[in-house]
């Protein structure tokens, strides 16, 4: 094979072994890499009914066939597992050297299973696998961590990590690289941390074999100079996501006090042109000209890398408008390794759970420094902390008195920085994500405020599943990162030359959907393989609030969703997926992605329709 390394390691924690796994053309042909192959892996190597924390979960590091070959942008790798926050397919995508690493080392995948019975690093270089005892490291933040092993192994070796959350098991834990890479809002932290594992440090050496050399090499330096001809080129480098921020409050889309509103008083404060005063650099994944990651100065003197999510999770979610302020929270967050869209999310609800007294917590909206206390003690398990830790699905469902209502989440994932009031082609995207609710498959809502917010549209169902498909499916896959293509319009035939000069194959544009689709399809089946007779249409329906409690503020004051309009709208995005009323893919579905077999086994958990 070309492109493809042909290898996976798989490593057993419990019984410090790790054995190279050749696969074959048919699989990287069908499933292409990353989330295919996480997919995949996970579909046919877990049981049913697992507890994600414990040693039988399995821990999936990805890359796709271009990582590792120098193709723009291409420096992210999958982390994926059962998810402990959603009970379901986890999983997310960071930037790292690491993935690059992996793949020169030699493996496309690496699958962790078992439980180390102390702490320990892993240190894969070329064919061998280390298990080094991480004492030393336990209990060390994430930055700190990777400082220390790079003094040992080099700055060119690629690390992941967690810091004291994952270790400590908090459900929305992620895995942090490079000082505020992170990737895996579904607790793929917390599935590291219960199996004992600190760190991951990648070290390859070895050729990527080829088709076609000299083409990709031009095809790359070709492609980067592509990118920076693109209009928004300029001011992407200067403002990345941040931007988003202006964008929202114009649009009544900013998350702002738990969701309840759009707009936010200060979001000027916190925004893009506010954060380019405070800017001192920036940063990014490897093998990027377009580094979005905005390096500031935070409140403590300490460098943050901030973007569109965290900063309105962290500032206007939970009230907080000044930016520096939020900035210090971020970087609290990526050192001790929490997902900052939960963790302002699950902030935000409990502000809101205080404020109707239905905890005897006092909490206020704004507040510096009791929410940077709060932060520690979710990530250390600390009396309140420890319930929020669980997740808003889980604080709520034990806080009850009506919370339930307030608690912004879609399967057990919180919502991500998009309010949904006036916007329900965004809620369907999150109701329909791969992984809860997550914007990161269909950013439909500039599309939605372009094309008009009112409709529950065919059009904006259509339009959602075909950016499921492109984003959800293609550079998911690939492991590459959307962004030239989403924000700079960076056309997407030059993957499709990309992937001729590195594999040999011709993979037409139509051939890619169709493999996106069936990952999606198979993401699907692990959802309701997992939740079995118990997985309802309801469950992915958005929050209450956003069908209850209208905007009060803003110029769509008065907007919510309708719910009758949007169930219906739900059940013909169904339709069009070729799934049933509950949202269970037919066998006919299933048969048309080859995927019979899947369709044999989910037919043991529920009854499907033809
Ligand atoms: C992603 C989610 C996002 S999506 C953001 S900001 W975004 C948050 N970032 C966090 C962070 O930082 N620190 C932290 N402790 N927690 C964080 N949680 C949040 O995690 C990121 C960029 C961004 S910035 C986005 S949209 C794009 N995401 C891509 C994707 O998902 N796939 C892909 N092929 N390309 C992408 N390109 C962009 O990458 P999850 P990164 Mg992330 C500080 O994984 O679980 O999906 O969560 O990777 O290297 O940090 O780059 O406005
Ligand atoms: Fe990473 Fe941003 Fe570059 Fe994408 S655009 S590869 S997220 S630095």
């Amino acid at each position: 094979m070309f492109g493809w390394t042909g290898n996976f390691l798989k490593v057993d924690l419990t019984r410090n072994k790790a054995v190279a796994e050749p696969y074959d053309s048919l699989l990287a042909l069908s499933y292409i890499g990353g989330r295919g192959f996480a997919a995949k892996i996970l579909w046919d190597q877990l049981s049913p009914g697992i507890n994600p924390l414990s040693p039988e979960n399995k821990l999936v590091f990805a890359a796709g066939p271009l990582t590792g070959l120098g193709v723009p942008n291409s420096g992210k790798l999958v982390v994926a597992a059962k998810s402990p926050l959603t009970g379901g397919y986890g999983d997310g995508n960071l930037g790292t050297s690491a993935g690059i690493q992996m793949r020169q080392a030699g493996y496309d995948a690496v699958i962790i299973e078992g439980k180390a019975e102390t702490p320990v690093v892993l240190h894969i270089k070329n064919k061998v696998a280390e298990f080094i005892d991480a004492a030393d490291f336990w209990g060390l933040t994430t930055f700190d961590t990777e400082a220390h092993l790079k003094a040992i192994y080099g700055s060119s070796a690629g690390v992941v990590s967690i810091g004291p959350a994952g270790e400590n098991l908090v459900k929305f834990a992620i895995v942090i690289s490079q000082n505020g890479r992170a990737g895996g809002r579904a607790g793929m932290g917390a599935v590291m941390g219960s199996k004992n594992l600190k760190a991951i440090v990648f070290e390859g050496y070895n050729d990527i074999p080829v088709a076609y050399p000299q083409d990709l090499k031009e095809l790359n330096a070709a492609g980067y100079r592509e990118i920076m001809t693109k209009p928004s080129y300029a001011f992407w480098k200067k403002q990345g996501t941040m931007s988003t921020v202006e964008w929202c409050q114009e649009n009544s889309t900013l998350p702002t006090f738990n969701f309840s509103e759009g707009v936010f008083e200060k979001a000027d404060k916190i925004g893009g042109f506010a954060m380019e005063k405070i800017k001192v650099g920036n940063r990014g994944c490897p093998n990027c000209n377009m580094t979005c990651g905005n390096v500031v100065k935070d409140s403590n003197r300490g460098e943050s890398e901030i973007d569109y999510e965290n900063v309105t999770m962290l500032g206007s979610n939970i009230g907080l408008g000044n930016l520096r302020q939020v900035a210090a929270l971020n970087r609290l967050a990526d050192e001790l390794g929490l997902d900052t869209i939960s963790l302002g999310n699950v902030i935000g609800f409990a502000i809101e759970t205080s404020e109707k007294r239905r905890i005897t917590e006092k909490l206020d909206w704004g507040k510096y420094t009791e929410t940077r206390d709060l932060i520690k003690d979710i990530a250390y398990r600390q009396g309140f902390g420890s319930l929020l830790a669980e997740g808003v699905r889980t604080a709520a469902a034990k806080i009850g008195h009506g919370s339930p209502e307030w608690a912004m989440h879609i399967k057990g994932l919180e919502v991500s920085a998009y309010d949904c009031h006036a916007a329900p082609a965004m809620a369907l995207a999150y109701a329909t994500s791969s992984v809860g609710a997550h914007h990161k498959e269909a950013w439909i809502i500039a599309w939605e405020v372009k094309f008009g917010r009112k409709g529950y549209t065919e059009e904006k169902i259509n339009k959602i599943i075909e950016m499921q498909r492109i984003r959800g499916g293609i550079f998911e896959f690939l492991s590459i990162c959307r962004f030239p293509n989403t924000s700079l319009g960076f056309e997407l035939e030059w993957y499709t030359k990309y992937l001729l000069a590195a594999t040999g194959k011709e993979m037409p544009f139509n051939a890619l959907m169709y493999a996106a689709d069936k990952t999606l399809n198979l993401i699907r089946a692990f959802w309701i393989r997992e939740y079995g007779n118990n997985w309802t249409r309801e469950m992915e329906l958005p929050p209450m609030k956003w069908f209850k409690a209208p905007l009060t503020e803003g110029p769509l004051k008065g907007a919510m969703l309708d719910f009758v309009k949007f169930d219906g709208m739900l059940k013909t995005y169904y339709g069009k997926r070729g799934w049933d009323e509950r949202g269970i893919p037919k066998r006919s579905t299933l048969q048309k992605l080859s995927l019979p077999d899947v369709a044999k086994q989910l037919e043991k958990y529920v009854t499907l329709s033809d």
